[in-house]
């Protein structure tokens, strides 16, 4: 069946009135599929529509997502009544979801908005930063014990180090020898990048509902006041860890040069977008974090370059199932470009240290904030 007719068919199962018009791919995202469906109404007005396939390879408990989902989107609707939202429609047997042969399916409503892939614009930044922290604070007062573990995992890092050093001994495609120096370095640095999880393993850190993918164009900015109006992609929002969700923003926002490049030289952490991140999410988020909670900041960065890197080089071992890829070594690429960020991001840890310091001081007037060391210790 083509696209368009299963698309169709789609719509019809979540009962869209009016005529189908036309749609569009939106390629974003490199595990889901994305498409923007028009219809025509009765009264002749267009509305769109986002109808998503869910990457069942990567999610292999879809409707555990969408529970998920569900319960977050409700929780934070309660809070912010009457403002724009995610929702998702039902199907004639109430379910958020169609389930057939070609996969798994959802329909969701369009919220007209402009997104970012690269920011070079501070208020840019900082809304994300607002959007993500008042995420993290809507939802501080929801038990996570009643969200599913979607991904198994997915921020455990001994566990992704341990897969990946298990591909490169399998080495069914004969990859590794391409990457023994990032190998290496991964080794070198493990112990290190291990200390989110060794952390939350002691029960030293709040487990809270996290996002899990805080990229800038998760969040949706209204086109005439530019400013925030929805945090989307809601798939990998499981219990976690506070600083894995600002971690992986800054990992992304603040190297400019984005995932995909190839130029290592230009791969940096750029300290004004860590710095203007950090002041709004801490905006939003100072008055729950707790003092260790507030230690692993600076840290976590650096902890998500080397996961997600060595995510990408597992799955460039393993022949690219999991991330779409645009040519054949693009996962390689992908995962040195991280590889290189987090040597950045160490290289500049006393900067960053630094920084959250002031900004915590700023946002709580905390006179003591930027006496007290925020090394951490393990
Ligand atoms: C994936 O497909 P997308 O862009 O929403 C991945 C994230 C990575 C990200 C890197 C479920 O997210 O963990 O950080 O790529 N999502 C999943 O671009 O694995
Ligand atoms: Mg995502």
């Amino acid at each position: 069946m083509d696209i368009k007719t299963k698309l169709q068919q789609i719509c019809q199962g979540f009962r869209i009135q009016g005529e189908f018009i036309g749609f569009s791919h939106i390629k974003v995202g490199n595990v889901n599929q994305t498409y923007q469906v028009r219809f025509r109404k009765e009264d002749g007005s267009e509305k769109d529509y986002i109808v998503q396939e869910v990457n069942t390879y990567a999610f292999r408990r879809p409707k555990e997502v969408m529970h998920n989902i569900d319960l977050v989107t409700e929780h934070i609707r309660a809070k912010k009544p009457g403002q724009v939202a995610l929702h998702f429609h039902h199907t004639k047997d109430r379910l958020t979801y169609i389930f057939d042969k070609d996969g798994f399916w959802r329909l969701c409503n369009y919220i007209p908005s402009n997104t970012f892939n690269v920011c070079s614009d501070n208020s840019v930044l900082r809304g994300t930063a607002e959007a993500f922290g008042e995420f993290q604070q809507l939802l501080s007062d929801f038990d996570a014990t009643q969200l599913y573990e979607t991904i198994y995992h997915f921020h455990d890092t001994p566990h992704r180090l341990a897969d990946l050093f298990q591909s490169a001994h399998t080495d069914q495609l004969g990859r590794a020898e391409e990457m023994q120096e990032e190998l290496e370095y991964i080794h070198s640095v493990a112990e290190q990048a291990c200390t989110l999880s060794y952390l939350r393993q002691d029960g030293k850190l709040p487990i809270r509902v996290t996002h899990n993918d805080t990229k800038i164009n998760n969040v949706l900015f209204d086109p005439t006041t530019n400013q925030p109006v929805a945090v989307i992609d809601l798939d990998t929002v499981m219990p976690g860890l506070i600083a894995h969700d600002f971690g992986d923003a800054i990992r992304s926002a603040a190297n400019r040069a984005g995932e995909d490049c190839t130029d290592l030289e230009q791969v940096d952490c750029d300290l004004d977008v860590f710095r203007t991140f950090t002041m709004g999410f801490l905006s939003k988020t100072a008055a729950v974090l707790t003092h260790y909670e507030l230690q692993t900041l600076a840290l976590s960065p650096f902890v998500l370059a080397v996961e997600l890197g060595s995510r990408f080089l597992d799955d460039y071992l393993q022949g690219d199932h999991y991330f779409h890829i645009d040519y054949p070594s693009h996962n390689l690429v992908r995962g040195r470009c991280q590889l290189e960020l987090s040597k950045r991001i160490l290289e500049k840890m006393p900067q960053l240290e630094a920084i959250v310091a002031e900004c915590y001081q700023q946002v709580t007037q905390h006179p003591k904030a930027s006496a007290s060391p925020l090394k951490f210790t393990i």
